[in-house]
């Protein structure tokens, strides 16, 4: 069963010259093939997201712009780490509670998914995902 231990970070590999920076995620960065792509952007700054598990779903996010906080809850602990580098991403394992607030101005959010949207993956009641903890 995962913990919040199981929760990583996984740096992009980049290219930095003059001009700028070029970061790439290729096939090997991250340890699932990508079903889908969405990105959280135009977030308020007291706007709270997450507030769920999810039963099978890996995802990766990665602050494209801006910073904000991901709360992790396994249950057991609790962990809050701090998103503000675009190269440096956030995999996510199944069994994990999440909660991302503390957007700073102009934060985006993308996320790289492991599967398709299935509403039926998610776990949205806090008291459901301490019980599904137990099974
Ligand atoms: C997560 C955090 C980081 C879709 O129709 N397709 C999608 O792919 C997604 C992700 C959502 N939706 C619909 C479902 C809801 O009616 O968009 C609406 C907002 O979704 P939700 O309230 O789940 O959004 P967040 O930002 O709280 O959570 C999302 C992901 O759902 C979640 O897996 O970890 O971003």
């Amino acid at each position: 069963m995962n913990t919040i231990d199981n929760v990583t970070f996984i740096e992009i590999p980049k290219v930095h010259d003059e001009r700028g920076v070029l970061a790439v995620i290729e096939k090997e960065v991250i340890p699932f093939d990508i079903k889908r792509v969405y990105y959280l952007y135009d977030i308020p700054s007291d706007a709270y997201r997450g507030g769920h598990a999810h039963k099978k779903l890996r995802q990766f996010l990665v602050p494209l712009s801006g910073s904000f906080d991901v709360i992790l809850k396994d249950g057991n602990d609790t962990k809050i780490v701090t998103l503000n580098k675009p190269n440096k991403g956030l995999l996510i394992v199944p069994g994990i509670w999440r909660e991302l607030e503390n957007f700073s101005s102009g934060a985006v959010c993308l996320v790289l998914a492991s599967e398709v949207y299935d509403e039926a993956d998610y776990i949205r009641d806090y008291k459901d995902f301490i019980l599904s903890k137990s099974r």
